[in-house]
């Protein structure tokens, strides 16, 4: 039998939330969203709404009957707007129809009225008007001020990073079916089951174990359903518990698009200063974090900027200040990578301005900084089994760096149309969550006695396959087949108080968690063994579905050893918790061991630019990453390549920006270009690096995030392309460097 999912998705089989049938008397939700950036509301008026064919009712925040209030880290964001509002999009009422076109119809009939007030929208002007999050951080090593003077050279500059959008197939969406006594079950497309729960019962004002929130897999995520999953499955709660009717919300693209956060555009200031062999001596760094007109998760994420700010170097001086700067926006939101991207940007664009005042090659300079075993961050946290240079060293070796930078020169001193670029890109990207309270998991694992194993853990699949990597730890543990174990959903009443999967944690926690239930089974079913065999439990183990002694199969086979252990009344279910362990981080003095563990990884991009269309191809993408023992080879490669190809799409091709009045400028897949197939690099070359990791489940490391970061190499490879184009360009580094900026960069028309 076929336990994974991947044969019902590509017989379109898999169920979303969309695909659960209709609970009898279902609701369709559809939320009202403010058309101005700010303003004061003056008149909202649901008259004309209600009076539409099979509308039931119009819900504004006057109806909340608990918290109008959804905002995790900071409170400030309401469910629905009641005065003001601070972006466009922001839902200030909720329809409640029989049909998604009677809501549609009855959206139009809701009269809201709002006088308008000044907009922000750059988070430099924000921070100017004192507009911040929370008071600025610092994340400082050594004496900056001091090194400057011993430096060769000193560089400066400014970086732009765009916004993007999570663009996950399935959209937003939420199923709320009320059940006796107050009490309700949410379907609901999030990373995040536990979150979830809690804003429902604060806004509904009931207990948490009066809402049992249920997920069996997302259409992708990335992390715009970390926290943005939350408002939609409450104003479906919102509704069911209004009407007592079961409530389906499900946002269509261009609401997706226009009312959920994007990856924070960061707009930066450096300094750079290296000696004359390259080596940088001190790094300053200011992130202004266009964080929306919410927190959401923004403080969190601008933590991890800091916490990447030196990328994969040691810098012994280092001063990085960071602003969280409250817009008119849509409050953005966590995107892989997590303000790690962001700030990893930043030094490699110092490092290619300081390389360039010095009159180095880049990779020669990176590869002078990387960081060597035992160097410290500016967090205070040492590397430990640092893989940096060797991942470097490896790729060079095996690719080339140096014959594949000549072939380029060779190219473009011989073709005046085209020109092609080499850039290598350096990984370091810390593994756990920042907030140290989050690095805990839970795991269920019950063995029903005809054999078959039914595992529940806190983690949800989102298409990343963390539920193939359990049911392969659980297989291992009880030495039986793959076949016999099903992942169940991701449920709060059956794992409580989940972290979110996310900060590519997934597998690591939750994974060690079922490790250790299926061992407090195991061990009870080895105690039975070794009563039938009249053996020892220390000589016994399992493995191919039947039980060993010695190393030496026996008579007794799992099913039968099962059974046996259910007859003498034996508990077969176990409960487990992990928590990773040496983790601190102190934030008055910045300083602790945040991190688990890093992964690493070395990439080399090459492109060809198209110097009269501005149109270029990525080439190739050669690298080797820091894997550790895989738990399942496919599903790693499937994340590095395709993290890769998404990193590609920020830097590259999406451009999400707004008008002056705030309002989006693209809703739709044809306004906003993702990386599709033409895409992909031609070559993908993924070499691992499988040396096992002491600190994480069965020698593994964490893949989900890191991979989207070797796509910030195709923009320098894009940048060493033009540049041989255009020897003297001294532009911003900004980000994407789409084909359009590219043509405005190589006509000499932007700066
Ligand atoms: N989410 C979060 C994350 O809440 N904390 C983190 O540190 C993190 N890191 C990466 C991605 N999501
Ligand atoms: Mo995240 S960016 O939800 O791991």
């Amino acid at each position: 039998m076929r336990t994974d999912d991947l044969h019902l998705h590509v017989r379109g089989e898999s169920t979303y939330v969309d695909d659960l049938p209709s609970p009898a008397g279902c609701l369709v939700a559809l939320p009202v969203g403010s058309p101005e950036a700010h303003g004061r509301i003056t008149k909202l008026d649901v008259g004309g709404a209600l009076g539409g064919s099979e509308v039931v009712t119009v819900l504004t925040a006057a109806d909340i009957p608990g918290q109008n209030q959804i905002g995790a880290i900071i409170q400030d964001e309401p469910l629905l707007a009641a005065e003001e509002v601070h972006h466009v999009g922001q839902p200030v009422a909720l329809v409640l129809a029989e049909s998604l076109a009677a809501a549609r119809a009855a959206r139009k009939q809701v009269v809201l009225e709002i006088d308008p007030l000044p907009a922000v929208l750059d988070p430099r002007e924000a921070a100017a008007q004192g507009q911040l999050l929370q008071p600025a951080r610092t994340f400082a090593i050594g004496d900056v001020d001091a090194a400057w003077e011993s430096c060769a050279v000193v560089a400066e500059g400014r970086v732009e990073t765009g916004a993007q959008e999570h663009f996950y197939l399935e959209t937003q969406s939420a199923l709320a079916v009320p059940q006796e006594d107050r009490t309700l079950l949410v379907h609901s497309s999030t990373q995040g089951p536990t979150a979830v729960q809690k804003a429902v019962s604060l806004a509904l004002d009931v207990p948490m174990h009066a809402v049992e929130v249920d997920v069996r897999r997302l259409g992708g995520a990335f992390g715009g359903k970390e926290d943005q999953a939350t408002p939609w499955a409450c104003l479906a709660a919102l509704g069911a518990d209004h009407t007592r009717r079961p409530v389906r919300l499900v946002l269509d693209r261009a609401d997706d698009v226009v009312m959920t956060g994007k990856r924070h555009p960061y707009s930066s200031d450096f300094r750079i200063g290296l000696d004359g062999d390259g080596k940088v001596l001190a790094y300053e760094v200011t992130y202004y974090q266009n964080a929306g007109a919410a927190a959401d998760l923004s403080t969190a994420i601008l933590e991890r900027s800091l916490f990447h700010s030196t990328g994969s170097y040691h810098v012994p001086n280092v001063k990085a200040t960071a602003f969280s700067c409250r817009t008119n926006i849509t409050p953005n939101t966590a995107f892989r990578g997590f303000g790690g991207p962001q700030a990893m940007f930043v030094i490699e664009a110092a490092l290619e301005k300081g390389a360039r005042a010095l009159g180095k090659p880049l990779h020669q300079v990176q590869r002078a900084n990387l960081l060597n075993e035992g160097d410290v961050f500016p967090y205070g946290m040492h590397t430990e089994d640092c893989k940096a240079i060797r991942c470097w060293e490896e790729a060079d070796a095996v690719f080339g760096f140096a014959d594949l930078t000549a072939a380029a020169a060779r190219h473009n001193a011989a073709h005046a149309g085209t020109k092609k670029g080499v850039a290598v890109m350096p990984v370091c990207f810390g593994i756990s969550f920042t907030n140290t309270a989050l690095n805990q998991a839970r795991a269920l694992v019950h063995v029903y006695h005809d054999g078959s194993v039914n595992v529940s853990t806190g983690a949800v699949e989102m298409g990343q396959g963390v539920n193939r990597k359990m049911r392969s730890i659980v297989a291992g543990v009880f030495g039986i087949d793959t076949g016999r174990i099903r992942l169940d959903t991701t449920n709060t009443g059956r794992v409580a108080n989940t972290s979110p999967t996310a900060a590519s944690t997934g597998s690591d926690l939750n994974g060690a968690a079922a490790k250790l239930a299926a061992e407090m089974v195991c061990a009870r079913l080895l105690q039975v063994a070794a009563k039938k065999l009249d053996a020892d439990t220390g000589e016994l183990a399992i493995a191919g579905g039947i039980v060993v002694r010695d190393g030496a199969p026996t008579e007794l086979g799992w099913d039968e050893l099962v059974q046996a252990a259910y007859w003498s009344r034996t508990d077969l279910s176990a409960h487990a918790h992990f928590a990773t362990p040496d983790l601190h981080f102190d934030k008055t003095s910045e300083k602790g061991r945040p991190f688990a563990y890093h992964v690493y990884g070395t990439a080399v991009t090459e492109v060809t630019v198209d110097c009269l269309r501005g149109t270029y191809r990525v080439d190739a993408v050669r690298l080797v990453h820091d894997l550790g023992r895989s738990i399942d080879l496919a599903t790693d490669r499937g994340q590095i390549e395709g993290g890769l190809v998404q990193g590609i799409g920020w830097l590259t091709l999406e451009e999400s920006d707004h008008d002056s009045e705030g309002r989006l400028r693209h809703d739709t897949a044809s306004k906003y270009k993702v990386p599709d197939f033409d895409s992909v690099p031609n070559v993908m070359d993924v070499r691992l690096l499988e040396d096992p990791n002491g600190r994480a489940v069965l020698g593994s490391k964490a893949v989900g995030e890191p991979p989207f970061m070797y796509g910030i190499g195709a923009w320098f490879a894009l940048w060493d392309a033009l540049r041989a184009a255009k020897p003297d360009l001294n532009a911003v580094h900004t980000a994407p460097l789409t084909p359009e900026r590219m043509l405005l960069l190589l006509a000499g028309e932007e700066d």
